[in-house]
């Protein structure tokens, strides 16, 4: 059995049940084959034994009291995947199908993405099975208090540096550094995303919606071509799909759909995201509302149909993972659409992925595509650092050249290895490399 067969049975037996992190990580290794066959310096130093195992997690109890003066109890998470190449850094995400191998499967990820963006930033994930849906502000914050009461040991800005993610946005970054900072008495740049005049970076908000857009765009510019005039479709209406519409839209594209857990809109004259804006970061309502304000949209109950159905000629996932199937897969294909670009983590089952990659469709992962998000938050930290803030404008173009540099490092390394055009490929072999080295380089740690 080679190296990399090894790993894979090693984790299917050690870490069995844990099915988005298997997933995850079988992807990787499976692009891995073509360096570690061809070198046993990785195998000698256990290299992917150790990438495989977080260097720490942490699960703990997060006791809170709700509305009506009951107590309630949730799981937190943080595991800290791996720091060769900075502190680790990575999203909160809370949501109630929150378990440890969802956090893996992201911490795991986390680590190649934030070597990608070229920033001193190591991998790790963290969140709660906590749901924030249709609790008062005041039930979030005393659950943001409890769960920090407990995470604040762990983080650091030179240790751990938390981020919003699913459920997770500026009100819960606000909550949970107002905490930390009673804590530990100290005004730091612990966790990004922060508030515009107490630490926050201007365009940290938009960073990852409008990061996939300037990453598919490097690539349409390659191809001589552009978002003008095309058709986007969106899953997801949080603060990654928000953000990709306003810049594909920004550039010419019509957006003809966007959905949230319980179904999807279409609107063939593309949506209005001031009417999005206003339904789901400020009211916090479901996406249905739409359509009873736009009477020339359709909306579609999530049982009742695919948002993928519909033809579009760039198709962009930005809510959860494995959102994009196989079927998915072959209707897009069909229907004509020509690049896929994740800004969600890992929303294309690896079926569908292979199904796309094989298919002549353009499939750009989201340890690439995403990553403008974290590699701004890597700015935030910057800026904390220096104790001072960039414009708006300062920050988006070096937003834009990581995102350049990115798609150039991963289209070079996969003609480099032979498979010209597959960025998953790319991404997890430019990502790899630079982890790696940092590994061998600091001995068996
Ligand atoms: P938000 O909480 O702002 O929005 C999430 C969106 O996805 C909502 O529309 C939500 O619908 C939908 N959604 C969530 N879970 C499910 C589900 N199980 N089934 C169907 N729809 C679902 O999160 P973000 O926009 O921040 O994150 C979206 C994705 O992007 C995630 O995969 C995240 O890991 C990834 N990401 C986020 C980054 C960031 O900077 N925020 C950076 C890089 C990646 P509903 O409201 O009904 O729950
Ligand atoms: O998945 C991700 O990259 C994020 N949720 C953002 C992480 C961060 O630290 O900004």
């Amino acid at each position: 059995m080679g190296y990399i067969d090894n790993i894979i049975s090693i984790i299917e037996k050690k870490d069995a049940g844990q099915v988005e992190f298997l997933q995850a990580a079988k992807e990787v290794l499976d692009s891995l084959r073509i360096i570690v066959d061809q070198d046993s310096t990785y195998e000698k130093a256990g290299l992917l034994e150790r990438l495989i195992e977080p260097e720490r997690a942490v699960v703990f109890r997060v006791p809170w009291v709700d509305d009506s003066g009951k107590t309630q109890v949730n799981r937190g998470f943080r595991v800290q995947f791996n720091s060769a190449i900075g502190p680790y850094k990575g999203g909160l995400r809370f949501h109630p199908s929150v378990n440890l191998s969802i956090i893996k499967f992201l911490g795991f990820e986390q680590i190649f993405k934030n070597s990608l963006t070229g920033m001193p930033i190591g991998g790790g994930k963290g969140g709660s099975d906590f749901d924030p849906k249709g609790k008062s502000d005041n039930e979030v914050m005393h659950f943001c208090q409890s769960f920090i009461t407990e995470l604040y040991r762990h983080i650091g800005p030179d240790t751990d540096v938390p981020a919003g993610d699913i459920g997770v946005g500026g009100r819960e970054i606000g909550f949970m550094y107002g905490q930390y900072k009673r804590l530990v008495n100290k005004f730091e740049g612990v966790l990004t995303g922060k508030g515009i005049g107490w630490g926050g970076s201007l365009a940290r908000t938009e960073a990852t919606g409008y990061g996939l857009v300037y990453i598919i765009d490097e690539y349409l510019k390659s191809k001589k071509d552009g978002f003008k005039g095309k058709k986007v479709a969106i899953s997801g209406s949080g603060n990654v799909a928000i953000f990709a519409a306003e810049k594909a839209s920004s550039l010419g594209a019509v957006i003809i759909s966007m959905t949230d857990s319980n179904g999807f809109i279409y609107d063939k004259d593309g949506i209005n995201l001031d009417t999005i804006k206003e339904i789901k970061l400020i009211k916090r309502e479901r996406l249905s509302k739409y359509a009873e304000v736009h009477k020339s949209s359709v909306y579609t109950d999530a049982e009742k149909g695919r948002v993928w159905d519909i033809p579009c000629d760039i198709a962009l996932p930005c809510a959860t993972q494995n959102e994009l199937l196989l079927d998915d897969a072959k209707k897009l294909a069909a229907n004509g659409c020509r690049v896929v670009g994740e800004g969600a983590n890992m929303p294309t089952s690896l079926d569908a992925t292979e199904y796309l990659i094989g298919n002549s469709v353009a499939f750009f992962p989201g340890k690439a595509a995403n990553a403008g998000g974290v590699a701004t938050s890597a700015l935030e930290m910057c800026q904390n650092s220096a104790r001072l803030s960039w414009s708006f404008e300062e920050v988006d173009q070096k937003l834009k050249n990581i995102m350049t540099g990115i798609f150039n490092n991963i289209d070079n390394a996969a003609k480099e290895y032979g498979k010209p055009g597959n960025f998953v490929l790319g991404a997890n072999i430019a990502g790899f490399k630079k982890v790696a080295k940092a590994m061998l380089d600091q001995g068996v740690i």
